[in-house]
């Protein structure tokens, strides 16, 4: 069984707690591996990416009569954003469950002292101490058998990616046991602590609640103690001159550091400088800029001109086209004429609409949309996607285009949902729980649903594409890039907040590993399938219906005025519109198919051209797709989704006719 839990949710009240005899709690900092290991030791497929931030919801899987459960990457107690308040609330909603912290051996002094931070917490702990490949190539040498008799519970090194570590990890998961160590404040502290704690004394793990409420994680705090509280924490900030986080956050890093040197031999190896250069020049200032453009332009080669061009077409046209709708057209050719005929089967240029063969049919146009145009470019998106993601490149990324976006008010930690969204838009959405501020989360929830194409619409815009020149497709980016900038510059001026600092780690690059790249490719490629197919039949359905009752020209007519008289397009492209409101990939699908006999020996006239980019950028601005609105919703509000539908289409439609305009007045249309 797999259950994701809705992140506002009480834990226990999705887990159903009661039926497993144990849980077991994949908890540490992020982009440690957490995920890795959940994955080696359940054999139950999580995403794994070389960035914080992966996971972003709960994970749980049964395996051996126990429920594993995957968490958010935390630095301490005191949540920096949504993400990890949804793994520390889920701490503390349990007791007595075996919490298995997964910790990075090149960084054992955060690691420790976020161990010292849930010492407190009345559950057993068992470290994994991974990435020891790493930190032997690093140079560290830890005696892992002296930090566990420090911290009194079983530390034991791994390396998930390969495996090493994991049987004698699992065979110790009985060993499991309370920290022995704890955190002792000085004795003013402690008297602070040890009077707050009294509001806590009938709840769970009351001291680190006390803590927490000090430090000002209003979870906890209930509104009869609110002002015994405040106090309390405004008489440490005044002793102390510093915040209440900072304070804690002090001594365990000190001890933490002292345990740290004892059991660490540094031997001064300094390996793999030429990965560190390269590393260090994919988020300069300068050099980074050429490295991006060759990454664009070797995804371009593939996905716009492989995927889209040479395979969409070998599938479409030669497999489906020439092989599978001839097949199946046969079939029918060869059922007697019966009324049921008639209304399965239209043969091509017969007038009336077959529901499964015909110019809307279920099969010859949601199917052959779904498989042939668009699964072929987001599987190569997909696989170069998961390259990218595992080799470290992302976050460097987002530190190089930081400065860039912090001009419209995003931190730099914007970017990473942001790219994202070019995979796909409603896991991007979901992401953006990694940002601290609301301010962020509102304004890149609206920029992606706004001028973020993710891979599906992407694909289908290259396959356009593939016959558009040079100059077309810059106007078309050029375009996004203007909405992009004005709309978050706007957006920031007039949501409230202010954007948080970047506090981003960068990971070291790694060579991806080709069982990780694959499982994820085909992971995303099955979930597109699943996510997808169904609402490109459902699509068609409307279509094919709305044909048979002879609505469908009505609409096209009803439509005109902005289709035709704004946006300066054949009638028919209406068509697509209503496609985009299902899906902006299905309804780009249906201009593809509207405009791709226009090409002369493969290229298009200037006016056909000019349409074309009027239309793309209309239908790459266009409302969110159905799954993305619901995600935006759940993690939004109803409201906000719906006030995003409308603005949206507001602004798809106004920068669609600006963009008309400006061919026109360039002598282009
Ligand atoms: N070299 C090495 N790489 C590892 C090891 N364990 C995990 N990785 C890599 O580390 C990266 C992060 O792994 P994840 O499992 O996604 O980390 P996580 O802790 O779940 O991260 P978040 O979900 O972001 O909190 C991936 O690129 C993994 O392939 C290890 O032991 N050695
Ligand atoms: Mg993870």
């Amino acid at each position: 069984m797999v259950l994701k839990s809705e992140h506002n949710k009480s834990f226990l009240d999705i887990a159903g707690e009661a039926e497993y005899k144990e849980h077991i709690y994949f908890v540490g900092p992020a982009n440690v591996g957490k995920s890795c290991l959940f994955s080696a030791i359940t054999k139950k497929f999580a995403m794994v990416s070389n960035y914080p931030g992966t996971t972003v919801e709960i994970t749980q899987t049964e395996f051996d009569g126990k429920l594993w459960i995957d968490t958010p990457g935390i630095y301490g107690l005191v949540p920096g954003s949504e993400e990890e308040a949804v793994a520390i609330r889920m701490l503390l909603e349990n007791t007595d469950s075996k919490i298995l912290l997964v910790l990075d051996a090149r960084n054992l002094l955060r690691g420790i002292s976020l161990f010292l931070a849930l010492s407190e917490l009345k559950h057993r702990f068992i470290i994994a101490l991974n990435m020891h490949d790493e930190a032997s190539d690093a140079g560290f040498d830890i005696d892992s058998a002296a930090l566990g008799l420090i911290l009194g519970v079983p530390v034991v090194p791994t390396v998930a990616v390969t495996r090493q570590g994991i049987r004698e990890l699992t065979a110790r998961f009985s060993q499991a046991s309370y920290a022995s160590l704890k955190m002792q404040e000085t004795y003013s502290i402690e008297t602070v602590i040890a009077n707050v704690q009294k509001s806590f004394e009938s709840e769970t793990h009351s001291r680190v609640r006390a803590r927490l409420a000090l430090c000002g994680f209003v979870d906890v705090i209930s509104k009869k103690n609110e002002e015994e509280i405040q106090s309390a924490k405004q008489s440490l900030i005044s002793y102390y001159g510093k915040s209440v986080v900072t304070l804690f956050a002090e001594s365990r890093n000190e001890l933490a550091r002292f345990i740290a040197d004892s059991v660490t031999v540094q031997r001064g190896r300094n390996p793999k400088r030429i990965v560190r250069i390269f590393g260090d020049a994919a988020m300069h200032s300068v050099w980074g800029w050429p490295i991006l453009a060759i990454v664009l332009f070797v995804m371009y080669q593939i996905v716009g001109v492989f995927a889209a061009g040479k395979v969409v077409n070998v599938i479409e046209s030669v497999f489906f086209g020439e092989w599978i709708l001839p097949f199946v057209s046969k079939l029918f050719e060869l059922m007697p004429n019966s009324i049921i005929k008639s209304f399965l089967y239209a043969p091509e240029g017969a007038a009336g609409t077959g529901l499964l063969i015909g110019q809307y049919g279920l099969f010859s146009m949601g199917i052959t949309y779904a498989i042939a145009i668009v699964l072929p470019v987001v599987f190569f998106f997909f696989l170069l996607f998961s390259i990218m993601e595992d080799t470290g490149y992302l976050p460097r990324l987002v530190v190089m285009l930081d400065k860039l976006f912090r001009r419209i008010g995003l931190n730099g930690r914007a970017v990473l949902p942001m790219i994202l969204g070019l995979g796909c838009d409603t896991m991007a959405t979901m992401t953006t729980r990694i940002l601290p501020t609301k301010k962020e989360r509102v304004l890149v929830t609206f920029l992606l649903a706004l001028a973020v194409p993710c891979s599906a619409q992407l694909g289908v815009l290259a396959a356009l594409a593939a016959s558009l020149s040079a100059r077309a497709i810059a106007v078309w980016f050029t375009v996004m890039l203007i909405v992009i900038f004005i709309t978050g510059w706007i957006g920031s001026k007039i949501i409230p907040g202010k954007p948080a600092p970047m506090i981003f780690e960068i990971p070291p690059l790694r060579i991806p590993k080709i069982s990780n790249i694959a499982a994820k490719t085909v992971a995303r490629s099955e979930w597109y399938l699943r996510e997808a197919v169904p609402l490109f039949i459902l699509g068609t359905f409307f279509l094919w219906l709305l044909d048979a009752l002879h609505l469908l020209r009505l609409i096209e007519k009803a439509m005109a005025p902005v289709v035709v008289g704004l946006l300066g397009l054949p009638e028919s492209a209406a068509r697509a519109f209503l496609m985009g409101f299902l899906r902006r990939d299905y309804g780009a699908a249906g201009l593809y198919d509207i405009f791709k006999n226009s090409a002369v020996n493969g290229v298009y006239p200037q006016g056909v051209e000019a349409q074309i980019i009027v239309s793309i950028v209309t239908i790459t601005l266009f409302i969110p797709c159905v799954a993305n609105f619901f995600v935006i919703g759940k993690e939004r509000g109803i409201k906000s989704a719906l006030l995003i539908v409308f603005l949206t289409t507001a602004i798809a439609l106004f920068c669609g006719t600006c963009t008309r305009l400006f061919l026109i007045a360039a002598g282009w249309a």
